[in-house]
């Protein structure tokens, strides 16, 4: 704990690894974790991968008893993923689960800086559109993509962070569980779109640090079109609730002088 820490040590951390098809991968960022960050669990949760994600999972939990592996029964998506592995985390009393993926994007040399900051915060991102954080090897289309689904977010739903997409995150347990998480659906990049707007609406506090995110160079990309349009419709959605409620609420302001209930002429 440091000395500036405002929201208590943690203590026992587990690092969340979804996988779907990630047999190359997986041993690759399992071992980076442990020399890492020897300290922390790892669960992996694999959606019964056809490559035999599941058993390379196995192997590595019977060589190493930090290592964990929850078997789901069909590929359903990485929020649902990710719910298992945060409901797991909570059962046993863990303080932090971390969301990590498996090709190595999210680099786990980097997990101390997220970790330090999550002493002062519910949720921490680790960010690619902030001051010090880049993106390597990504063809310019995706940057576009994902800058502007980062602005069109932000715009549209006024949420305080600058890479609300991005998935290498550190949520405080507490605060997951204090969020209302029936009220997070989306499957794909949405699921971490939708954890923010839940964390922030629970008036929990989410910073960001800037990372260096690496694209896979092994295995092929789960994202589809579905995912995007599946992100950016709800997005759509919810930014125009948002906005209808904050206009409400300005017509709310504008009419009460008038109608001289607060205000004697
Ligand atoms: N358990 C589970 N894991 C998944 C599922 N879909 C994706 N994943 C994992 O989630 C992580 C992120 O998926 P990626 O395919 O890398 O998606 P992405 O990072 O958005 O796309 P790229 O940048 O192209 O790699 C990886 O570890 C995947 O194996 C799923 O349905 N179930
Ligand atoms: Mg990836």
């Amino acid at each position: 704990m440091t000395e500036s820490s405002t929201r208590g040590a943690l203590r026992r951390i587990v690092v969340l690894i979804p996988t779907y098809n990630e047999r190359e991968n997986l041993p690759r960022i399992v071992s980076r974790v442990r020399a890492a960050v020897p300290a922390v669990d790892i669960l992996v949760l694999d959606d019964n991968s056809p490559d035999g994600t599941g058993a390379v999972a196995d192997d590595l939990a019977a060589a190493d008893a930090a290592v964990h592996v929850l078997h789901r029964a069909g590929k359903q998506g990485l929020g649902a993923a990710y719910k298992a592995g945060f409901a797991w985390a909570i059962e046993r009393g863990y303080d932090a689960a971390v969301e990590m993926d498996a090709d190595g994007s999210h680099q786990p040399e980097q997990l101390p800086s997220l970790l330090r900051a999550a002493e002062n915060a519910d949720l921490v991102i680790g960010a690619r559109w902030i001051k010090g954080g880049s993106v390597v090897n990504w063809p310019i289309h995706r940057k576009v993509l994902s800058v502007g689904a980062n602005i069109y977010t932000k715009v549209m739903l006024g949420l305080p962070v600058n890479d609300a997409t991005g998935g290498y995150r550190v949520y405080r347990t507490s605060a997951l569980q204090t969020m209302d998480l029936g009220s997070v659906s989306s499957a794909g990049y949405g699921f971490q779109v939708d954890m923010t707007v839940a964390l922030v609406r629970a008036g929990l506090v989410a910073v960001e640090v800037p990372i260096e995110f690496v694209e896979r160079e092994i295995g092929e990309s789960k994202m589809s079109g579905n995912i995007v349009s599946e992100a950016f419709v709800n997005v759509g959605k919810q930014g125009l609730a948002h906005r209808a409620g904050q206009l409400r609420g300005a017509a709310a302001r504008l009419r009460s002088p008038r109608e001289g209930r607060w205000h004697s002429a």
